[in-house]
């Protein structure tokens, strides 16, 4: 095998976001691009040699093609075993669990999550380390400084690699194992859950509709709902992984997953819904008639957990990304467990997993998880589900009220405003941030000012500061809202306000309603619409 050393240069903008490096497929497709961040990922963990890695992605446009790029730069650097799912196929959490039960040094995962894919949609690649999570704010950060530094590549002048056939081969002195990539994940479902149960819930009539939005989580879906629980053939849709995800945005939420919600609201609705992203990392979850917000569903589940068997000891901790709904802390101070806000982004739930310090982790963008793995985890989510309702044999909505009864109802909205130009909304964070020391007694429409932060976070664990994670501010009575600037989109910067407000009488209110004074109080504080000529939000969810 011979190895070639092609001279390069930075490349500006390979700076690691939320989740990754996300580009336009487009980007990456440049001659070089890839192969330079690649590079800086090998370079700034301090090289590869003798190393397991497992590569997967999300069967976007593009994926087939760098993972052959991956494992001849692989083969280059010295790495000694890669372990690579069928098809080029990984969810996010199975290559998070394929990590550990094979003990690997770390991983490559090819996605843009909830981004539409396509030559000119949307492509990713992040870094997990050998704890299955991603890459922390350290890693990500020595990755970025070898992308500054970068002055040559190294690739194997070598054939493709055979990605249909399970089994070993060989690039050079590189061994290429291709595995099932749902097989390892269906045994961490079945250790976790009441197996048994869910299938006698399944048989008793319950009906259920898993959308897998034409993206990866469909052959794991249709393996453990329809052939292990006994799922009705077909109750698993969109179940074929496709380059452009059928064209659509694998985004689960009521927007895009909007042939779900008609389903789940309209006559005939199955007893429970849910829909997973590009990846395999997010879940949204709908009874008959009735929608759960993630930052619900995530109190929910800390609530319940005990009833399903992996869980069965109870829970050591509960953990929210700071925008994410008060809702699990008013379980985690209930049931005396300590509870934690982190940043936006999985992987400061890292080490808090890591050290048993909290065991349930979620984020209001659709992301629940535990510390089976090191990623969220959009099945693991709907099985947990299925194994409290098989438990409790009641609906989703009866679900929901008793849960809002024994502990009231935190109102919850984000509105996304999208595209908005870059300069522009850098500008209405920094405003807004040099306002903050003197908004504390102000009023903001109808709502009065409590507190004002840019929220700033010290891992628990090793000390590490991370500042600049979002204004977030408190108003008297209770409501709360937070701004930030997304990480992961492409275009544009993307403005996201999260709101809520607690009540703990009033359940049945349209939450844009009962969230219409911290609104208001937004639009006072920020001036989102004066500045950006938005006169709404572009998503609401
Ligand atoms: C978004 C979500 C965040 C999530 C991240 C990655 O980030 O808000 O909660 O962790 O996507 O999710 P941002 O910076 O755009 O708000 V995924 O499913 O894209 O791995
Ligand atoms: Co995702």
């Amino acid at each position: 095998m011979q190895v070639k050393r092609v001279p390069t240069q930075p490349i500006d903008g390979q700076k690691p976001g939320t989740s990754g490096l996300r580009k336009k497929t487009r980007v990456f497709m440049q001659p070089g691009y890839l192969e330079n961040f690649v590079q800086s990922i090998w370079d700034g963990i301090g090289g590869i040699a003798g190393q397991t890695l497992v590569v997967g992605g999300d069967g976007r446009f593009f994926n087939d093609r760098a993972i052959q790029t991956i494992l001849k730069m692989a083969a280059a650097s010295g790495a000694a075993r890669v372990i690579v799912g069928q098809g080029g196929l990984l969810s996010t959490p199975a290559a998070s669990n394929l990590i550990r039960v094979r003990g690997a040094d770390g991983g490559v995962i090819l996605s843009a999550s909830h981004n539409p894919g396509g030559p000119d949609e949307d492509f990713g690649i992040k870094y997990n380390m050998s704890n299955g999570g991603p890459a922390t704010e350290t890693v990500t950060g020595a990755i970025h400084a070898a992308t500054t530094a970068i002055a040559e590549y190294a690739i194997a002048d070598a054939p493709d690699a055979d990605l249909s056939t399970l089994g070993e081969s060989r690039l050079g002195a590189l061994v290429v194992e291709i595995v099932d990539p749902v097989a390892d994940y269906a045994v961490a479902m079945e250790n976790l859950f009441d197996f048994k149960a869910i299938r006698s819930l399944l048989q008793s009539g319950f009906q259920l509709r898993f959308d897998a939005m034409h993206a990866v989580t469909g052959p794991y879906a249709t393996e453990i709902l329809e052939r292990r629980l006994g799922a009705a053939p077909g109750s698993v849709v969109n179940g074929t992984p496709s380059p452009d995800f059928g064209g659509g945005h694998p985004d689960p939420n009521p927007v895009w997953a909007k042939d779900l919600m008609d389903a789940m609201y309209g006559a005939g609705a199955p007893d429970f819904g849910a829909a997973s992203d590009g990846d395999g990392d997010r879940n949204m979850i709908v009874g008959r008639g009735c929608y759960v917000t993630p930052s619900d569903s995530l109190a929910v589940l800390a609530a319940n957990a005990h009833l399903a068997p992996g869980y069965a000891a109870g829970l050591k901790g509960v953990a929210r990304s700071m925008p994410t709904s008060c809702a699990v802390d008013r379980v985690a101070e209930a049931r005396g467990l300590p509870c934690f806000a982190t940043p936006t982004g999985w992987k400061f739930f890292g080490n808090l997993l890591d050290a048993g310090m909290a065991t349930l982790c979620g984020e209001e963008s659709a992301g629940t998880g535990s510390d089976h793995v090191r990623e969220k985890d959009g099945l693991w989510a709907v099985l947990l589900w299925l194994n409290i309702l098989a438990v409790k044999r009641q609906s989703v909505a009866e679900v929901m009220a008793e849960h809002w009864a024994e502990f009231g109802r935190t109102y919850y909205s984000r509105h996304d405003y999208e595209a908005i130009d870059s300069a522009l909304a850098n500008r209405l964070m920094d405003d807004l941030r040099a306002a903050l020391p003197g908004l504390p007694g102000r009023a903001a429409g109808a709502l009065t000012v409590e507190s004002a932060e840019d929220f700033a976070y010290t891992d628990p664990v090793d000390g590490s500061v991370s500042t600049k994670q979002g204004v977030q501010i408190r108003f008297v009575g209770g409501a709360r809202l937070v701004l930030r600037l997304s990480g992961t989109g492409t275009e544009g910067a993307t403005l996201r306000v999260y709101l809520e407000r607690f009540d703990g009488a009033e359940f049945g209110l349209d939450p844009q309603v009962a969230l219409a004074p911290v609104i208001a109080a937004t639009e006072a504080l920020a001036g989102i619409t004066s500045r950006t000529g938005k006169t709404a939000p572009d998503v609401i969810t």
